[in-house]
């Protein structure tokens, strides 16, 4: 089957999609905010849902704006090929993460309508809504929604962070965006799709240090996500003597260490890097410099292809995070929010990816994805695979983030032909 993938335009559209922010462009790219539901993010969908019109596709929005973009296929009672990703960007991101997989999967349908080809399933591209934890804590939101990974009362009493003072939640941010309806009704039945695939930059090194245009993800690391608030004394940062604080910030500044030698101790047993841990994000209250830290709350981001050991570092974590809050007189109270299982791709949707790379001489690496993405919560409804294409330096959540217009069409070519094949199916 011959197909076209127009480069010029999608390369345009990506371009157009990365305007919807109100950062301006750093020195080292095209620097992209845009968090759920706000202005920027709410124009970006406006845009795209004129797009898929303008192609004649149907259509519709769920209770958490999830948009599902459907080109009904001759036998339309059939379950759909779904492929999709998102538009969110964490503050000071790039323009390629997420985007690449709507856009990509946008103009791969185009160039299967172009083609002049119907098929038996109808080909459904979707916007997940909140794929980054920014606004409500938790990623993957409309995934995990879709698949009842997150349950819809729990969902919607999640705090707004973006309107720390109000009392704002999902519940009320989505209403506000006009996303009216019962988050329970988001969810989907198994196998509502016959297949799922998403298009995603690496967000890794690996396919641009190998010198390959394009990975077929075979599986998708577990992330976990926790919350420490450590409590201990504030007071004045001169009168109040060394002896007799109780530093929630040093006790915070331990504990950190101690997420960073166990990870590096379980990649040390294991002999691979495959644990990974983050302590992105450190409030400190009241966060005066002439005040001593009484408050700290710290979020903890962990991630393993290996559930168990991940779950074992955990363990080693909270055993020192106990004997740091008796050595220092302070309290830590953890907060699980979430951790998840890995995901396995389909070994029919590898195989089927495999097949098209060769027919297309495109050399594939099989590889596991260390960032989650909303294919990990899909693959609890219907079998998935993802396609990756290369990112310069496997630099991602940066501005300085870049993909190739010939990687993306590529990427965007691939993922064409394993819709058409799987809408055949
Ligand atoms: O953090 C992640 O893995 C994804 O980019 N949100
Ligand atoms: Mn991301
Ligand atoms: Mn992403």
């Amino acid at each position: 089957m011959q197909l076209e993938i127009d480069a010029l335009r999608l390369s345009s559209e990506l371009e157009e999609l990365a305007h919807f922010t109100h950062v301006e462009a750093s020195p080292d790219g095209t620097a992209v905010t845009r968090i759920v539901f706000t202005e920027d993010d709410l124009t970006a969908r406006t845009w795209l849902k004129g797009l898929a019109a303008q192609e004649g596709f149907d259509v519709r929005e769920d209770a958490v704006g999830n948009t599902f973009i459907r080109w009904i296929g001759l036998e339309p009672t059939l379950s759909a090929v779904g492929t999709g990703s998102h538009i969110d960007a964490i503050p000071h991101a790039g323009m390629y993460d997420g985007t690449v997989g709507v856009m990509g999967g946008l103009e791969a349908m185009r160039a299967l309508k172009r083609s002049g080809v119907r098929f038996r399933r109808s080909i459904e591209l979707l916007l997940l809504t909140s794929e980054e934890p920014t606004r409500f804590g938790i990623g993957c939101l409309g995934s995990r929604l879709i698949s009842g990974a997150l349950d819809a009362q729990r969902a919607d009493r999640l705090r707004d962070a973006l309107e720390a003072e109000s009392d704002g939640t999902l519940k009320t941010v989505r209403k506000d965006a006009g996303y009216v309806g019962e988050l329970g009704s988001v969810r989907l039945p198994q196998d509502f799709y016959h297949a799922w695939l998403e298009l995603h930059i690496e967000q890794g090194p690996l396919l641009e240090r190998e010198g390959l245009p394009l990975g077929i993800v075979t599986s998708i690391a577990a992330p976990a996500g926790y919350r420490f608030v450590i409590q201990g004394l504030g007071g004045h940062a001169g009168a109040l003597l060394m002896p007799d604080r109780r530093d929630a910030l040093c006790a915070a500044s331990e504990l950190i260490l101690s997420i960073e030698r166990h990870s590096l101790a379980a990649n040390a047993a294991s002999g691979k890097s495959d644990t990974v841990a983050t302590a992105g994000s450190c409030e400190v209250f009241p966060g005066n410099v002439n005040s001593v830290p009484s408050r700290v709350v710290l979020q903890l981001d962990i991630r393993d292809t290996d559930p168990d050991r991940r779950e074992r570092v955990m363990k080693a974590i909270r055993d020192d995070s106990a004997a740091i809050g008796g050595r220092r007189g302070v309290t830590i109270e953890e907060e699980l929010v979430n951790a998840d299982a890995p995901a396995q791709s389909s070994a029919h949707l590898v195989e089927v990816l495999d097949e098209i790379c060769g027919d297309l001489g495109i050399s594939a690496k099989k590889m596991v994805s260390r960032a989650y993405h909303d294919t990990l919560f899909m693959a609890r409804i219907t079998p998935v695979a993802m396609i990756f294409i290369p990112c310069r330096g496997g630099i991602s959540h940066r501005p300085d983030e870049y993909a190739s217009p010939e990687d993306i069409a590529r990427g965007t070519l691939v993922l064409a032909h394993a819709l058409a094949k799987l809408a055949a199916e």
